[in-house]
């Protein structure tokens, strides 16, 4: 990924003031957000973890940029402390193994969406691939739109973190994240970066976005973890 914050992909100025809208957006919602049961089931047990409530349609949240993604420009890179660095392009990340899976999609704003079914390559696979180091501990993640996220390479092993390019059997849309983003089902959905362009392993953790911003940085969504 040749992620570079003036370049012309992201418009530096115009990006930032879309960036401060998002921020105060969520900050305005932060204020009004009614803590919740979540939704039972009907044996009592919960259907949503606490605050959540279940929606069937997808909801879309990014900081306002979409980027531009000429396919022939499109590459994925993985640096950090592996053994190969790579940098896929479409058709070699197409040529990874693929995999099929259902999870659950939850949001900091509250809404919940269950058994997505997701076909992408599993995380664990492109580490795999670059071979990671054992001094390896963290994983940061880079966006074309300028996000990014971090996670710990513990979490970012799990078996449902997957690099996806189709929801319900279709390609993934542009505005979720083609043509390719990751899925965190077990963590707050801002873990799951679209566009994502870059995967670095590391040995000591950095903030992303909204973790820089507040956010929690373990975002568990059982615990009500929303906050940091
Ligand atoms: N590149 C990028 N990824 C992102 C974001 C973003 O602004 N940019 N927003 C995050 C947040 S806060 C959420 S809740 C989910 C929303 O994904 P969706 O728009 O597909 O529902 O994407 C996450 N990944
Ligand atoms: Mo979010």
């Amino acid at each position: 990924m040749q992620y570079d914050p003036n370049s012309k992909r992201i418009k530096g100025r115009e990006a930032l003031a879309k960036y401060r809208k998002a921020i105060q957006e969520k900050q305005k919602w932060e204020g009004e957000y009614p803590m919740g049961e979540g939704e039972l089931n009907r044996d009592g047990n919960p259907k949503t973890p606490p605050g959540q409530r279940l929606v069937t349609n997808w909801p879309v949240l990014d900081l306002g940029v979409l980027p531009e993604m000429p396919m022939e420009h499109w590459s994925l890179t993985v640096t950090g402390l592996v053994k190969h660095e790579k940098t896929y392009t479409w058709e070699d990340f197409m040529a990874l193994p693929q995999t099929e899976d259902t999870s659950d999609f939850h949001c900091v704003t509250s809404w919940s969406r269950l058994d997505n079914h997701w076909k992408g390559v599993k995380f664990a696979e492109i580490a795999k691939q670059s071979e990671v180091l054992p001094n390896a501990k963290y994983v940061f993640f880079k966006a074309y739109d300028g996000y990014s996220t971090n996670l710990p390479l513990e979490e970012a092993m799990k078996d449902d973190v997957m690099l996806v390019h189709e929801w319900e059997g279709k390609p993934l849309s542009k505005e979720h994240g083609a043509p390719l983003r990751m899925i965190t089902p077990q963590l707050y959905a801002w873990k799951g970066a679209k566009w994502i362009g870059e995967i670095i392993f590391r040995e000591k953790d950095e903030l992303g976005f909204w973790e820089l911003r507040g956010y929690s940085n373990t975002a568990e969504p059982w615990l009500n973890d929303r906050y940091s």
